[in-house]
């Protein structure tokens, strides 16, 4: 009895270290300090964007096979397409700085060949999942200037072979004016590749609407043209797009070295956001989000999303307006997309279970016409302007230099912004990106003056009173004061920690002071003329003159009671 005592003993420990061991494997962090040195962050200007920072190896390194093709499979896949002839009609020169033309290593893409063997970083979870077997087929729309022909095959050959045949209709590719027609022409000779040439250069955006236009298929799915796709990276993305035709997803985009093309995998817990410059950045997910997150396979809400590499239903894209034509080049468009997409009814999601490497360089290899700064500015000055409402002012404050700058009519994006119904920044500043935080305003104290009268507070109560004059204003000796200053922090009307606030909605209502709350409907006030407006109730501050008590009545301009003329205390 007792060895048998002593074996279900030595069998329980043996069963509880087991479950420990298995949790830990589960929960230890994917990171190596080989792949989070080779993620530094880049800084560009312009608000070019850096590969996403912290990169992690997965414990099991699952690497694709190779597959390589034997000559039948070949032909299936490129038909009549002569991949050597493509690739060496194209090669660097001894000599050459491999760098120059594309700001990657052009001599190690080369050296690699079209086809890979690359790591499978997905969650180790994603691949137990299971897609419709019905999913709609998708038109990739790939738009490029000047790529080099190894990295746009590899781009093309990696959708190939590693999506579900039937799931691609087609790969639109837009030469957007490359100097070389043939580097596009010669690859249409691939089945499903359609090559269209710019007459003249157009940029990425008008070049991915030219594309979208011409697409067959009722989903669009959008590549940059140095990237690879990882395994099953399609499916995910169109089933969660075939659920709800409003969602506009994203893959986890991986990095591919611009140094030695290695194919590296990155943080899965990185969203989209910006800076007020309109600045893309990868951020860290909330950790409130992160601590809800039990299955690591289930979508990321994202602010914005990075731009290149997106899926999302063809006549959503039409109905949300396709993009802002009269952006050029590069560069803002994908907060403009993202803004629209959030404010006009749709949302945005990164798919962990999908995922696409991409090169990310630190300078743009071709030329802008109107120079990068200016391109830059004119963009997002754009995406602004009809989408920001009054937080543009931050947009302002952060980069002075766009004001005044042209950005040309938006008439027709304002008319769409009507016609669908959009909802305000300030909601999706609510909603969406409550993490992004308004600067500081600078607190400068000033007297709301009626005539020779002050807006002025007895604690709780607030009235209006004889100004104490600007040569006491100063002095803590003059009793008034202190109970006349105010600080105007839109949309707050504040004296301390208390804000002027109605009682009611209605026309008549008294004013009074209670603790500030921005959020609080009733505290909320914006200058309208001379006037001060409650923004809610649309009613206007008046001293009731001479009778009192303060109250808020009908908005009538010029008004003498309703008129409180801010004067700055220095
Ligand atoms: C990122 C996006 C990119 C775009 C951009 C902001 C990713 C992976 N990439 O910059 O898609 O949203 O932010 O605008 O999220 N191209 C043209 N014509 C031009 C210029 C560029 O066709 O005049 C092509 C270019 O060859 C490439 C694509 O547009 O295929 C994006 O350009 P990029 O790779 O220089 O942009 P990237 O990755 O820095
Ligand atoms: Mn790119």
């Amino acid at each position: 009895r007792r060895i048998r005592a002593n074996a279900i003993a030595i069998l329980t420990v043996a069963w509880i270290l087991g479950t420990f061991y298995y949790l830990w494997q589960d929960s230890k962090p994917h990171t190596s300090p080989a792949a989070a040195a080779a993620a530094q962050t880049r800084s560009r200007s312009h608000g070019q964007k850096a590969a996403p920072g912290r990169l992690e190896i997965h414990r099991d390194d699952r690497t694709i096979p190779l597959i390589t093709l034997t000559f039948q499979q070949e032909v299936h896949l490129l038909g009549g397409f002569d991949e050597k002839a493509y690739l060496a009609g194209k090669q660097l020169k001894p000599g050459d700085d491999p760098y120059r033309e594309h700001a990657f290593n052009l001599q190690e893409s080369d050296r690699l060949g079209s086809e890979r063997a690359i790591r499978d970083t997905r969650h180790y979870r994603c691949a137990s999942l299971n897609y419709d077997t019905d999913l709609p087929s998708t038109s990739i729309i790939i738009t490029f200037h000047n790529e080099a022909r190894s990295t746009l095959l590899r781009t093309i050959k990696s959708v190939l072979m590693r999506s579900p045949p039937s799931l691609i209709q087609e790969i639109i590719l837009i030469d957007d004016f490359s100097s070389d027609p043939e580097d596009c022409q010669l690859l249409s000779q691939i089945p499903k590749v359609h090559c269209l040439r710019n007459g003249r250069r157009e940029g990425l955006i008008r070049s991915r609407v030219r594309g979208a236009n011409t697409a067959t298929a009722s989903i669009l799915t959008f590549l940059d043209s140095h990237c690879e796709v990882n395994t099953d990276w399609l499916q995910p993305m169109i089933q969660r797009v075939k659920e709800d035709h409003t969602r506009v997803v994203s893959p986890i985009i991986d990095v591919i070295s611009l140094d030695n093309f290695a194919y590296l995998a990155a943080s899965a817990d990185l969203r989209g956001g910006f800076d007020w410059s309109l600045h893309f950045k990868w951020e860290q997910i909330p950790i409130e989000q992160k601590m809800a997150r039990s299955d690591p396979t289930q979508p990321i809400r994202t602010p914005v999303i990075a731009g290149g590499i997106f899926v999302m239903d063809k006549s959503w894209f039409n109905h949300l307006g396709q993009y802002d034509t009269h952006m050029d080049i590069w560069g803002g468009e994908n907060f403009e997309l993202s803004f629209r997409v959030w404010m006009c009814g749709g949302s945005l999601e990164i798919l962990p279970c999908s995922r696409v490497g991409h090169v990310f360089r630190k300078r743009h290899p071709y030329d802008f016409p109107e120079g990068n700064a200016l391109t830059y500015i004119k963009n997002t000055r754009r995406a602004a302007e009809v989408w920001m409402d009054e937080y543009k002012q931050y947009y302002y404050s952060a980069r002075p230099s766009a004001q005044g700058k042209a950005f040309g009519s938006i008439t027709d994006r304002l008319t769409l912004r009507r016609k669908l119904n959009c909802k305000p920044f300030r909601w999706y500043m609510e909603n969406v990106y409550p993490e992004l935080r308004v600067p500081e305003q600078e607190a400068v104290s000033s007297v709301l003056k009626q005539g020779g009268s002050c807006l002025e507070t007895h604690t709780y109560d607030v009235g209006y009173n004889i100004c104490a004059g600007s040569n006491h204003m100063n002095s803590n000796l003059c009793p008034l004061c202190a109970s006349q200053r105010w600080e105007l922090i839109e949309p707050l009307i504040r004296q301390q920690d208390l804000c002027l606030a109605i009682s009611a909605f209605t026309s008549g209502s008294k004013v009074k002071m209670e603790p500030c709350n921005a959020k609080e409907p009733r505290q909320k006030w914006k200058p309208k003329g001379t006037a001060l407006q409650h923004m809610v109730s649309g009613l206007c501050l008046d001293s009731n003159a001479p009778t009192g008590p303060l109250v808020i009545t009908q908005c009538r301009p010029q008004m003498a009671s309703q008129t409180w003329e801010p004067q700055v205390i220095t």
